[in-house]
């Protein structure tokens, strides 16, 4: 069993996680700029700021404090990347995958030219990248839509949305398209249904009416986003490709009881609604007809069929963390996921965060997508968030996430081995992060250790994992010594 030569082996990251430097370059305020992390000691203030309120939202974005907010320092990655980029050519990248923070070229969203400063700041990131030998894979949306937009608009509740990321990605084409053959428009693009604020700036006490309603609507503008700005690629730059991004929730009946079964056979439906949009170019219409007996509808309105049809993504990439299961048992033990909370899987083991571990659920996605598409994938974010130690000579002994990669690798190549086309895996993450959901640091992903607490305590010195060395092995043998 053997990976195709030119397999892309990397990590990914997100401008929000990583970046840091909320205010600089002219950077305008994005929706992850009030994502807050409060020790549980102080319930009542954590739930006070978490509820995205006007209020609450206001109230945040006149404090600058960076402590509360640690998406706001991330860490530090906007000065730091030479740095950084350094040690993933030493793992032996070949891909990155990094997102474009939207308002560091359009601050409210709303500005008929880009800021320089923000172009020039991703043509040296990018340019740095090529330097190393390390192809960019871009997300132009990774959970961070411009708050101006949010407060303004509802965010993507509103239609005209669509013209203004048009805007912002037609700069990006034009002025990285000699730097960047490869593009994500949304990162799971599903999430805008389980956490709209966060991927659709979406307030939902401003909505009017359904929730369910908004959000569908929302998604609709992001199907019609999507599809209008992979049409422009292919005018602007032809021999670039662009992927669109689902969350794999891969999801298994609890028993074989038909009723788990039917009930896991509904989930699915909702779960393949966005690829069967993006890569199959319509809504699957038994999920349109569920819809619709929620009273939810699709705000179609001229073209928008055509578009869709006409311009559907060349490759098919997906997060993948853990499986869950399904059962219609009201008193099914239940367990948290990525945003999402499922049944327990009483065959697997889960990680400090609760996430089931099922590296054969990652070769089950594979097939699955691969079957239903025939479409290339890139698995684009996978890995495992654990608490680290760094001992007093500065090294990190992680055998857990050693584990956890060379089990997901045996059953992604053995997919490959059973005929799946796959473009590539990059890591989610290759250093540690700000965490989407917790903005906790101390949920580590890393090969390399970053020195900083939760309340951005520390040098932010980075550190080597045992890990770091056997990724290196792991790239430099395309997968053979694992
Ligand atoms: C995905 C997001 C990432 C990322 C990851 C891990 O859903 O696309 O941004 O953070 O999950 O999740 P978390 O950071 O909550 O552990």
């Amino acid at each position: 069993m053997v990976l195709p030569k030119g397999f892309r082996w990397g990590g990914a990251v997100a401008a929000n996680q990583v970046e840091g430097a909320w205010r600089e370059g002219g950077r305008g305020p994005a929706v992850s700029d009030v994502s807050t992390y409060k020790p549980k000691a102080d319930p009542k203030e954590y739930a006070l700021h978490h509820q995205n309120t006007v209020a609450s939202i206001t109230a945040a974005l006149a404090d600058d404090d960076v402590q509360f907010y640690p998406k706001r320092r991330g860490i530090d990655f906007y000065h730091r990347y030479p740095e950084d980029l350094a040690l993933f050519a030493e793992m032996g990248f070949t891909t990155l995958r990094v997102s474009i923070a939207w308002t560091r070229l359009y601050p409210t969203g709303e500005e008929l030219e880009p800021l320089a400063e923000g172009i020039a700041h991703y043509k040296a990131l990018f340019t740095e990248m090529r330097r190393l030998n390390i192809e960019p894979l871009v997300t132009l949306s990774h959970y961070d839509p411009p708050m101006a937009l949010a407060l303004k608009h509802n965010g993507w509740v509103d239609r005209r949305m669509i013209e203004l990321f048009e805007r912002f990605a037609r700069t990006c084409f034009t002025e990285f398209g000699d730097l960047v053959d490869m593009w994500l428009t949304f990162n799971e693009i599903d999430g805008i249904i389980r956490h709209p604020f966060t991927s659709g700036g979406i307030i939902e006490e401003t909505v009017e009416g359904n929730l369910e309603q908004a959000c569908y609507t929302a998604l609709h503008h992001q199907f019609v986003a999507s599809a209008s700005v992979t049409k422009m690629l292919r005018e602007i730059s032809p021999g670039a490709q662009m992927g669109c991004m689902l969350t794999m929730l891969t999801t298994y009946p609890n028993t074989c009881h038909p009723d788990d079964v039917a009930a896991t056979q509904a989930k699915d439906r909702m779960l393949y609604l966005c690829t069967d949009v993006q890569a199959g170019g319509a809504y699957p219409r038994l999920a349109l007809t569920a819809l619709e007996q929620r009273g939810v509808s699709i705000p179609f309105v001229d073209g928008d069929a055509e578009l869709l049809a006409e311009h559907p993504v060349d490759f098919i990439s997906f997060s993948y963390y853990m499986s869950m299961t399904e059962s219609v048992r009201p008193d099914a033990e239940r367990t948290p996921g990525n945003t999402v909370l499922g049944v327990k899987n009483p065959f697997l083991d889960s990680s400090e965060w609760g996430w089931q571990i099922d590296p054969v659920g990652l070769r089950i996605s594979l097939i699955d997508l691969y079957d239903r598409y025939g479409k290339p994938l890139f698995i684009v974010e996978n890995g495992l968030g654990m608490r680290d130690d760094l001992t007093d000579d500065g090294q990190i002994h992680d055998p857990y996430r050693i584990d956890y990669f060379r089990a997901h690798f045996e059953q992604m190549i053995q997919a490959v081995d059973e005929g799946v086309e796959l473009m590539g895996y990059v890591s989610w993450a290759p250093i540690d992060l700000i965490s989407a959901s917790s903005s906790q640091i101390s949920k580590r992903y890393g090969f390399i250790y970053v020195d900083m607490d939760d309340l951005g305590h520390g040098s932010m010195d980075r550190f080597r994992k045992d890990s770091f060395f056997w990724y290196q092995k792991v790239i430099a043998t395309n997968g053979a010594d694992l």
